[in-house]
C-alpha cells in the first residue's frame, strides 16, 4: 500500500468526535470545524470542556485562537465530556512514558471504551497518538472485543469499523499553519480506513497525503523525532567538547554547515516537550538490542541538564549568596508549554542545590510557577528586566522572543550561562 496520494474529493463524512483535546486534538478539531465539518470534542476536564465552549483556548499556540473562537461561534465546534455517536473519531489522548519508558497506553484504552458502544458499524476510528509500533491494532482489538458485531473487513457479513492511524507532524509554535501545509502519513488496518482517513484529512490538508499499513505509519513517526533527537545529541555532545577544548560551538556549528552535505541542528540545555523526549523510547522499548545508537542519543541529550546545572555551581562557586537569574521555563521558544522541559530540570535542580542562593526565574508566557517549582523557597517568579538586575549569574535557558528586549548593558559584569548562544 505504499502509494502517493492527494486526496481531492470531499469526503462524505460530516461529523467527527475529536478525543482529547490537548495540542493537537484541539487544533484538529478546530481546523476540521472552520473547514465546515460538525464537531464534538471530548476532554475529561471539565475547564478546558467549558473554556473551548466559551470560544478560548487553554493554552498558548499562535492562531489557535482565532480558530477556536470562529469555529465555536459558527456552531461547528462543541466541546463535552462524554464520547457522541459519530461518523468519524479522531483519538488524539496522550501517550506518556512510563518508569520503564514504555508508554502508557491506558488513554487510548480508555478512549477505546468509550467510543465502542456509541459505534453503529460504517465508522470511521483515526488513532493520531504517537504510539509504539501495533498500537492501532490493539486500539481494533480493544474496540472490537467490545463490539463483537462489527469487524474490519465485513467478514460474516458483519458491518465494518474502519481502522487507521494518521500520526501528528506538526510543530508547536506553527501548528495551525503546519496542519494545513505539511505532508501526511496515514496507515490503514485496511486499504478502505486509509483511503477514508486520507479523504478525511484531505478536508483541510494542502500537502500529499501518503498512505500506507498502520504499522508503518506508526514507525514513521517515531523515526522522524528519534532522527531529530539523534541529531541533537550530536550538538550537545559536540557542545560538551568543544567547551573543554575552548572553542565556540555556534561558530563551529555554523561553518561545518556550510559544507553541502552537513546540516547540524543546535545545542541547547536539553531535549523537552511530549515528543522528542520520549518518542525514541517507544523505538528502544521495541526492540532493545538493537537500537544502541538511538538509546544513547537520549541519554547524551538527558544528561545535558546535569552539565548545565554544573557550570552554574561552578559560576557562583565564590559568591556567598548568589543571586540566578533563570530566564524561560519552556522547553522551546516562544511557547508556554513545560512538559519535559530542560529548563524547568535545571532550575529545580540548581534551586536544590543551591538552598542559599536566591533563584529568580522569569518565564514571560506564564504568569504563576508551575507547581514543581512552587513549593521550592528560594525560587521566585519575577519580571524578566528585575531578575537581570538584580542577578550574579543569569542562566538564559529559553531563546524566547521577548528576551531580545533585555538590554545587553544590563548583563555586564554578571556572569552568563548562556544556553541557547542567544547573545553570541
Ligand atoms: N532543540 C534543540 N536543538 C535544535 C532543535 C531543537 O535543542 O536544533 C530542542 C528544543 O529546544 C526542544 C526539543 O529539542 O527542547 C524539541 O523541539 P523541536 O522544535 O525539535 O520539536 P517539537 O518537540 O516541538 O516537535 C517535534 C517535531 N518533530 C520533528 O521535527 C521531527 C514536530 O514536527 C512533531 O510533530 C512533534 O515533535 C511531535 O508532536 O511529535
Amino acid at each position: 500500500m505504499s502509494t502517493s496520494k492527494t486526496a481531492e474529493t470531499a469526503p462524505p463524512i460530516t461529523t467527527v468526535a475529536v478525543v482529547g483535546l490537548g495540542y493537537i486534538g484541539l487544533p484538529t478539531a478546530a481546523i476540521l470545524a472552520t473547514n465546515g465539518l460538525d464537531v464534538i470534542g471530548v476532554d475529561v476536564n471539565p475547564r478546558t470542556v467549558a473554556a473551548i465552549n466559551n470560544g478560548d483556548v487553554p493554552f498558548v499556540e499562535p492562531d489557535l485562537g482565532v480558530h477556536v473562537a470562529g469555529a465555536v461561534s459558527q456552531g461547528r465546534l462543541r466541546a463535552q465530556l462524554e464520547t457522541p455517536a459519530a461518523e468519524a473519531y479522531i483519538v488524539a489522548v496522550p501517550t506518556p512514558f512510563q518508569a520503564d519508558k514504555s508508554a502508557d497506553m491506558s488513554y487510548i484504552a480508555a478512549a477505546a471504551r468509550a467510543i465502542a458502544p456509541q459505534l453503529r458499524g460504517g465508522e470511521l476510528v483515526i488513532l493520531e497518538s504517537t504510539s509504539p509500533p501495533g498500537s492501532t491494532r490493539r486500539l481494533a482489538e480493544l474496540i472490537l472485543g467490545l463490539r463483537p458485531d462489527l469487524s474490519l473487513d465485513g467478514a460474516d457479513g458483519k458491518p465494518v469499523l474502519l481502522v487507521a492511524h494518521c500520526p501528528e507532524r506538526v510543530l508547536p509554535g506553527r501548528i495551525m499553519i503546519e496542519l494545513v501545509t505539511n505532508d501526511r502519513v496515514v496507515g490503514g488496518l485496511t486499504t478502505e480506513a486509509a483511503e477514508a482517513a486520507a479523504a478525511l484529512y484531505g478536508v483541510f490538508c494542502q500537502g500529499e497525503i501518503h498512505l500506507t499499513d498502520a504499522a508503518t505509519a506508526e514507525m514513521s513517526k517515531l523515526v522522524e523525532n528519534a532522527y531529530r533527537d539523534v541529531n541533537i545529541a550530536f550538538a550537545n555532545e559536540l557542545s560538551v567538547i568543544s567547551d573543554n577544548l575552548d572553542i565556540d560551538v555556534w561558530e563551529l556549528i555554523r561553518l561545518a554547515n556550510h559544507h553541502p552535505r552537513v546540516n547540524i541542528l543546535q545545542p541547547g540545555p536539553g531535549v523537552g516537550g511530549h515528543c522528542i523526549a520520549v518518542d525514541p523510547w517507544f523505538i528502544v522499548a521495541a526492540d532493545p538490542e538493537n537500537s544502541s545508537l538511538i538509546r544513547t542519543a537520549r541519554e547524551v541529550n538527558d544528561s545535558k541538564p546535569g552539565y548545565v546545572v554544573d557550570q552554574v555551581r561552578k559560576a557562583a562557586s565564590d559568591i556567598d549568596r548568589p543571586v540566578i537569574a533563570c530566564l524561560g521555563l519552556a522547553f522551546k521558544a516562544n511557547i508556554d508549554d513545560v512538559r519535559e522541559s530542560p529548563a524547568l530540570e535545571i532550575v529545580r535542580r540548581v534551586a536544590e542545590l543551591h538552598p542559599e542562593a536566591e533563584i529568580l526565574v522569569a518565564a514571560p508566557h506564564k504568569d504563576h510557577l508551575p507547581k514543581v517549582l512552587a513549593g521550592i523557597p528560594n525560587v521566585r517568579h519575577v519580571e524578566t528586566d528585575k531578575a537581570v538586575e538584580a542577578a550574579d549569574v543569569v542562566v538564559l535557558l529559553v531563546d524566547h522572543d521577548k528576551f531580545r528586549e533585555i538590554d545587553p548593558a544590563s548583563l555586564e559584569g554578571k556572569r552568563v550561562i548562556d544556553t541557547r548562544g542567544f547573545w553570541r
